[in-house]
C-alpha cells in the first residue's frame, strides 16, 4: 500500500489537498490532506466516496459510436484511431461546406485542472477557427459586478477570516458548497465571532448560523443600499478610508438616501428592526467580512447585487484589517500566463464568433449560422444548461455531429455521434489553482488511465496531430505546459513557483504582501485605482452607475419563485450516478410553503407539476417553511430518469443573460404548480 498526494479536482472554491491511498495499482480511499493549511484533513463526503466513482461499472472505458437513432443510447465499440478518422472527416467536411465556424466547443469545469480545462483545447479549437465559447454559466455576473466596484476579482485571503469578527454568508450554502469556509468561520466563532447568513430559504447554512436573515429573491441590492442608509445616517462610516480610497461617496451618499428602511423593507421583506440590527452590528464590528456567494448573482440582476454588496467593506473601512473585507472569488491572484497557456495568436482574423453558453439552446437551433459540429468535455450540457427543451431538440438535430468525450453516459452523452472515454483526474498531471483559497498545487498521476481512457490534454494533442497541425506548441508536454503557466511576470503573486517548488512541496502559497505591508495593498485592487462607488466604467456600459437594485424580468404570469441550488451530496452533476451519494441525497423534492400548498390543494408527498412556458416537471412535493411564501425551491441536479419520471429542473429555466458578465439567470425562474392529482 502506498499513500500519496492528490488533488480535488471538482469545481469547488476548496480545492483540498488529498491523500489517497493506492494497494495493487487500485485506488481504496481518500482522504484529506492533514497538513494542507486549508484543507486540514477535512473532505466531504462526495470526494471521501470518489473511489466508487472511478471504478462505476458504468465508466466509459473505448471510444463508442451511435448505431440508433439519438436519444436511443445505442453504441457500439470502436477503436480510437476509428474515431479518430472519423472526427478528421466530419470537421473537414462542415469546414468545407459552412466554414470552421460552424465547429462549436462546449466545455465547462468538470475537471479544474488548468491543462484538462482550458490548456490543449484552448490551443486546438483557436487553431481550428472554430466558434469561441464565452464561459458564462458560473460566476461571471458577480465576477463582473465584484470588479466594476473593485477592479478586480480578489479578496480576502479566507485563512484570515479566523479573525473576523462578524461574518455575514451572503447568498452562499457554505455548509454545502464551501465546507473549509464554515470550518474557518467556526474557528472565528470560537474566538468570539457571530455569523449571519442572508439567504432566500432556511438551508443548511443557515441553520448553522447564529442568525439567518430571510430576503426575496433578487433583492440584495435594495438590502445592500438599507445598510448604507442607516451607516450613513447613524454616522457609522469610516470618512478617512472613504476619502483615501474611494471615488463617489458624495454621490452614492445622496442615493443611498432615497432607500429609507421602510422602501426597503418593502422591497426585500427583511423588517425594518432586523435592518436596523443588521446595518448596526455591521457598522459597529471590526473586523467584518461578507463571504458573497453564487446564488444571489444567478439572477437578471446579480452582477449590480454583487456590485452593490462589494460597496459595504469601504463605507466601514474593512480593507487593509486582518479578518476584513469581502471575498466573490480569489482568481485575480492566482492569474497565470493565460495568453501561454491558450494561445489565441492562432486564431485566424477576423476572429471567429462568440458564443454564450447559457445561449446553447438557440444557438443549437439557429439556421442562418448553424452549428453543424460539437464537441462536450468537462461538461454536461443537456443537464446543466437552461432551457432544456431547446437544449434538447438541437442536440436532436440529424445533421448536428456531436462528440461527448466524459467518463460517463451521461444526459449529453445520449445525442452523442461518438462517446470518448475520459481519465479521471487520478490519472492525469496538472496543476490546480482555487478561486478561493491561494495556494496553487502540482497533481502528479496516482494510477495509470483506465481502459482506453484519455485526457484531455492527450486528447487534444493527438487530434492537432490528426488534423495536420503542425505548429510546435502541439508538441509541449504536460511540464512545459505548466513552466509556461507559471511564467507571468504581470503577476508578481507567483514570484518563486515553479513546476519544481510545487513537485517538491505538493503546493505553495501565492506571494501576496506580507502582513505589514497589507496597508499598502489597500484595496486589493491593481495599483493607483480606488473602489468605485460611483463607477464611470458601468455608466459607459449603459448600466446604473451607482448601486441600484433592479426588479427581476421574468414573467409574473407565474406566481411563484424558483430557485434551484446545488444539494450537499453532488457537484452540480457529477456523482448523480455514483449509488451511495444518490442515497443521501434521497430523491429530488419540490419545498413549496405550508401558504402556497393549502392554497393549490398539494399535499406532503404528492407528486406535483411544476411549469411556465418553457416546458414542464413533476417533482414530489416537500412542505415546508424552511422557504418563504411565493418560492419554490429544488436543490440539485439530478440525471434525467425515466423509470422515476425525473428531467432535469432546467427545463423550467431561461437562456435569458444578466445584466453583467453575460452570466446565467437561473435563480430568477418562475413557474406556477399544481398538484397532479388536481390535473
Ligand atoms: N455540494 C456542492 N458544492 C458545490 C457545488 C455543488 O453542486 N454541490 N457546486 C459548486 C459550484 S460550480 C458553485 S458555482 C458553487 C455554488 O455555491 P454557492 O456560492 O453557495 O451558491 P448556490 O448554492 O448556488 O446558492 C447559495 C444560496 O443562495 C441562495 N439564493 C438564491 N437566490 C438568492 C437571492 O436572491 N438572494 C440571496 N441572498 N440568496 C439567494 C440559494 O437558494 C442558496 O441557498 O458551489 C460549488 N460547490
Ligand atoms: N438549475 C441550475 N442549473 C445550473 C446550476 C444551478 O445552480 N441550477 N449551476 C450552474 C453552475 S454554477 C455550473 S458551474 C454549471 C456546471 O455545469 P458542468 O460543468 O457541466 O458540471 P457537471 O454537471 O459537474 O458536469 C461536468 C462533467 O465533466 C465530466 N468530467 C469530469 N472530469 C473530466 C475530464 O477530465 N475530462 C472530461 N472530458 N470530462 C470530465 C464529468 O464526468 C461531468 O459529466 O451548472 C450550472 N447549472
Ligand atoms: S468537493 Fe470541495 S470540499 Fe469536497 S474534497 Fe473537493 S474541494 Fe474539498
Ligand atoms: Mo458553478
Amino acid at each position: 500500500m502506498k499513500r500519496v498526494r492528490s488533488v480535488c479536482p471538482l469545481d469547488c472554491p476548496d480545492t483540498c489537498s488529498l491523500l489517497v491511498d493506492v494497494e495493487g495499482g487500485k485506488i481504496e480511499r481518500v482522504t484529506g490532506h492533514p497538513d494542507h493549511p486549508v484543507t486540514q484533513g477535512a473532505i466531504c463526503h462526495k470526494v471521501r466516496r470518489f473511489p466508487e466513482r472511478v471504478y462505476h461499472k458504468d465508466r466509459v472505458l473505448y471510444p463508442l459510436r451511435r448505431t440508433g437513432p439519438k436519444g436511443s443510447l445505442q453504441f457500439e465499440r470502436i477503436s480510437w484511431s476509428e474515431a479518430y478518422d472519423e472526427i478528421k472527416r466530419q470537421f473537414q467536411s462542415v469546414i468545407e461546406t459552412h466554414g470552421a465556424e460552424s465547429i462549436l466547443p462546449y466545455s465547462f469545469y468538470g475537471n479544474m485542472g488548468i491543462l484538462n480545462a482550458e490548456g490543449m483545447d484552448r490551443r486546438f479549437f483557436h487553431r481550428l477557427g472554430a466558434s469561441r465559447l464565452e464561459r458564462t454559466i458560473c460566476n461571471s455576473a458577480g465576477a463582473a459586478g465584484f470588479t466594476y466596484t473593485m477592479g478586480a476579482n480578489a479578496g480576502t485571503d479566507p485563512e484570515d477570516t479566523i479573525y473576523s469578527k462578524l461574518i455575514l454568508i451572503w447568498g452562499c450554502n457554505v455548509v454545502s458548497t464551501n465546507m473549509h469556509q464554515m470550518l474557518l468561520a467556526n474557528e472565528a466563532r470560537k474566538r468570539g465571532a457571530k455569523i449571519v447568513v442572508i439567504d432566500v430559504h432556511n438551508n443548511r447554512s443557515a441553520k448553522w448560523a447564529d442568525w439567518f436573515i430571510q430576503i426575496r429573491p433578487g433583492t440584495d441590492a435594495a438590502l445592500a443600499l438599507g445598510i448604507m442608509h442607516i451607516l450613513i445616517r447613524d454616522d457609522l462610516v469610516q470618512e478617512d478610508f472613504l476619502n483615501q480610497y474611494t471615488v463617489g461617496y458624495d454621490e452614492l451618499k445622496r442615493h443611498a438616501g432615497e432607500y429609507t428602511p421602510e422602501k426597503v423593507s418593502a422591497i426585500t421583506g427583511v423588517s425594518v428592526e432586523d435592518l436596523r440590527s443588521l446595518a448596526h452590528l455591521y457598522g459597529t464590528t471590526t473586523p467584518s467580512f461578507i463571504r458573497i456567494g453564487n446564488g444571489l448573482q444567478h439572477h437578471d440582476n446579480g452582477g449590480m447585487i454583487v456590485r452593490s454588496i462589494a460597496c459595504l467593506p469601504a463605507l466601514t473601512g474593512q480593507w487593509g484589517i486582518r479578518g476584513g473585507g469581502a471575498v466573490k472569488g480569489n482568481s485575480y491572484y492566482a492569474t497565470l500566463n493565460t495568453r501561454g497557456i491558450q494561445r489565441p495568436d492562432l486564431l485566424p482574423k477576423p476572429l471567429p464568433r462568440s458564443v454564450n453558453m447559457n445561449r446553447l439552446g438557440d444557438v443549437l437551433l439557429e439556421t442562418a449560422r448553424p452549428v453543424k459540429a460539437l464537441f462536450v468535455y468537462n461538461s454536461n450540457p443537456a443537464q446543466v444548461a437552461p432551457d432544456q427543451n431547446k437544449v434538447r431538440q438541437g442536440l436532436l438535430r440529424e445533421d448536428l455531429f456531436t462528440v461527448v468525450h466524459d467518463l460517463f453516459l451521461t444526459d449529453t452523452c445520449q445525442y452523442a455521434d461518438l462517446v470518448l472515454p475520459a481519465t479521471s483526474h487520478f490519472e492525469n498531471l496538472d496543476l490546480y489553482k482555487s478561486y478561493w483559497h491561494l495556494y496553487l498545487q502540482l497533481h502528479e498521476p496516482v494510477i495509470p488511465p483506465v481502459g482506453e481512457c484519455k485526457s484531455n490534454f492527450t486528447l487534444f494533442k493527438d487530434l492537432a496531430k490528426v488534423m495536420g497541425f503542425t505548429e510546435p506548441c502541439f508538441n509541449d508536454s504536460e511540464e512545459e505546459m505548466i513552466e509556461t503557466a507559471l511564467q507571468y511576470e504581470n503577476n508578481p503573486y507567483l514570484r518563486g513557483i515553479s513546476f519544481q517548488s510545487l513537485r517538491e512541496k505538493g503546493w505553495v502559497k501565492l506571494a501576496l504582501p506580507p502582513e505589514t505591508e497589507l496597508s499598502e495593498a489597500v484595496p486589493p485592487t491593481p495599483t493607483g485605482k480606488k473602489i468605485a462607488l460611483y463607477s464611470e466604467r458601468l455608466e459607459r456600459a449603459g448600466l446604473p452607475p451607482l448601486p441600484t437594485h433592479v426588479e427581476l424580468s421574468e414573467d409574473t404570469s407565474f406566481p411563484l419563485y424558483f430557485t434551484t441550488p446545488p444539494n450537499h451530496h453532488f457537484l452540480n452533476s457529477t456523482g448523480a450516478n455514483v449509488p451511495a451519494l444518490m442515497a443521501a441525497e434521497r430523491r429530488p423534492v419540490l419545498q413549496i410553503h405550508p401558504v402556497d400548498a393549502l392554497e393549490r390543494g398539494v399535499e406532503h408527498g404528492q407528486l406535483v407539476k411544476i411549469f411556465n412556458d418553457r416546458g414542464s416537471i413533476v417533482l414530489q412535493a416537500d412542505i415546508t417553511p424552511d422557504v418563504q411564501p411565493g418560492l419554490v425551491i429544488s436543490q440539485g441536479l439530478w440525471w434525467d430518469d425515466d423509470v422515476l419520471g425525473y428531467q432535469s429542473v432546467n427545463v423550467l429555466t431561461s437562456q435569458r443573460i444578466a445584466d453583467m458578465g453575460g452570466g446565467a439567470t437561473f435563480f430568477s425562474t418562475r413557474v406556477e404548480v399544481v398538484s397532479v392529482t388536481n390535473l
